[in-house]
């Protein structure tokens, strides 16, 4: 019986996601061992330096600036682009993306997504540009690539700069070709969440020198020699630890994708015939790290919405997410300062209210990931007795 109903959780652990790929431990203590061994902890150390250019390497940019995380590296990338005034950027993302443009007085203009990509829909970035508009911040959602031949048109046609969030595609291609040498530049997050995890990490690509160089000093106070500043800049160095968990994962990506792809086609098959349960496909003739399963749901055949399903995961000890609900227009400050972006994002608003993230990576086996598609499965076949506990547990926590 299922927990919500009064069974036992399927789960005594619970499974999250976002549970981050540990490499192999001993690699990871040696290379800790030789940090300390060095005393060389941070700034532009020998392990950031390794792992900048393994990131090259598997990117095949000519430069990689390693930073302390993805959103640093998204604004350092920003202000080196020279962006100003309006930057059209999807709200169906994670909230750095905008952030990262608002903390620098550039205002994020939300334009809305592809229903089935959930990337960025040209026709509707055509819509929003205005003679204040200098780029767009596009992000390859859920690994998946934006679609980049069309942006790029747009971007040479109406000349503006053209830069990726690229937090969650490290490892993957866009029409066989490495995503990392698209736009002017691209940015990673190797966050503990992410496929490649470097504790907390980020790194811009490009194989633009001069922005490279801009962004070297950005990072690191502007400082371009001992005793000499010659630009503004900010803290956004990675610490020497880091790169090494970052240098472990890179050599442990294989064994992370492989369970990945074990995973995705564990929920895969398992969906298949799920009512009112759509699996967002990986195109295996790409490169892919798999690293969301990211699942629609339509409740109009489910009898259930994308929340309650949540309740019952969660009962189940299954920690799924709803990400990115409810869209960057509707936090703050966006949601105030444009209460009607709604308005012009009704894709963006449907997709925020269906998705369902479900638990992946090396910390899940596809029997666990079975085990969830049955516990989706048979919620779903008792929807109305569902819809009845997730309402009476709603009136017991209220009151
Ligand atoms: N652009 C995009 C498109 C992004 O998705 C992100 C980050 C960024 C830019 C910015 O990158 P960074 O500046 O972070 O490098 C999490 C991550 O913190 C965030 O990095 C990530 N996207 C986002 C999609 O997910 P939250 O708010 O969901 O974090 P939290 O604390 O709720 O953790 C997520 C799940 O992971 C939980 O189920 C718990 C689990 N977890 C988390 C950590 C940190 C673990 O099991 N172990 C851990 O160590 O944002």
């Amino acid at each position: 019986m299922l927990a919500i109903l009064g069974g036992e959780p399927a789960f005594c652990e619970a499974l999250h996601v976002g549970r981050p790929n540990i490499g192999k431990r001993a690699r990871i203590a040696s290379r800790l061992n030789q940090i300390l061994d060095s005393r060389w902890l941070t700034n532009d150390g020998p392990m950031v330096k390794e792992f900048e250019a393994r990131v090259a390497e598997v990117t095949g940019t000519a430069h990689c600036v390693a930073m302390c995380n993805a959103t640093v590296a998204l604004e350092i990338a920003i202000r080196a682009a020279e962006l100003t005034g309006e930057v059209i950027v999807p709200s169906y993302t994670f909230i750095a993306t905008a952030h990262a443009l608002q903390w620098q007085q550039i205002t994020p203009v939300f334009a809305d997504i592809d229903a089935t990509t959930h990337t960025l829909e040209p026709r509707a970035i055509e819509r929003m540009i205005t003679p204040r508009t200098s780029g767009i911040l596009a992000t390859h959602l859920w690994g998946r690539a934006a679609d980049v031949a069309a942006l790029q048109e747009i971007a040479d046609r109406r000349g503006l700069t053209l830069l990726f969030d690229a937090a969650h595609a490290f490892g993957c291609s866009y029409h066989g070709e490495a995503i990392g040498r698209f736009g002017l530049a691209e940015v990673f997050s190797f966050h503990a969440t992410k496929f490649v995890n470097s504790f907390e990490g980020g790194a811009v690509v490009t194989n633009d020198e001069l922005l490279a160089r801009k962004m070297r000093l950005m990072r690191n106070f502007g400082f371009a020699g001992i005793d000499r500043v010659d630009y503004i800049g900010t803290n956004g160095k990675m610490t020497e630890i880091c790169a090494a968990m970052g240098l472990t994962s890179l050599e442990d990506m294989p064994e992370f994708v492989e369970v990945n792809l074990r995973n995705y086609r564990a929920y895969r098959d398992e969906l298949t015939d799920a009512p009112g349960l759509a699996l967002l496909e990986y195109d295996e003739g790409e490169r892919n790290n798999y690293h969301y399963i990211v699942v629609e749901v339509d409740q109009t055949k489910t009898g259930l919405t994308r929340d309650e399903l949540v309740a019952v995961l969660t009962a189940e000890n299954v920690l799924a997410r709803r990400y990115f609900y409810p869209g960057c227009h509707r936090m703050e400050p966006y949601r105030s300062l444009f209460p009607h972006a709604g308005l012009v994002l009704p894709v963006t608003e449907r997709v925020a209210e269906r998705v369902l993230v479900l638990p992946t990576g090396t910390a899940v086996s596809d029997d666990a990931a079975r085990t969830i598609c049955d516990i989706l499965r048979t919620a779903i076949a008792v929807a109305p007795e569902i819809r009845q506990a997730v309402s009476r547990r709603a009136m017991v926590t209220s009151t």
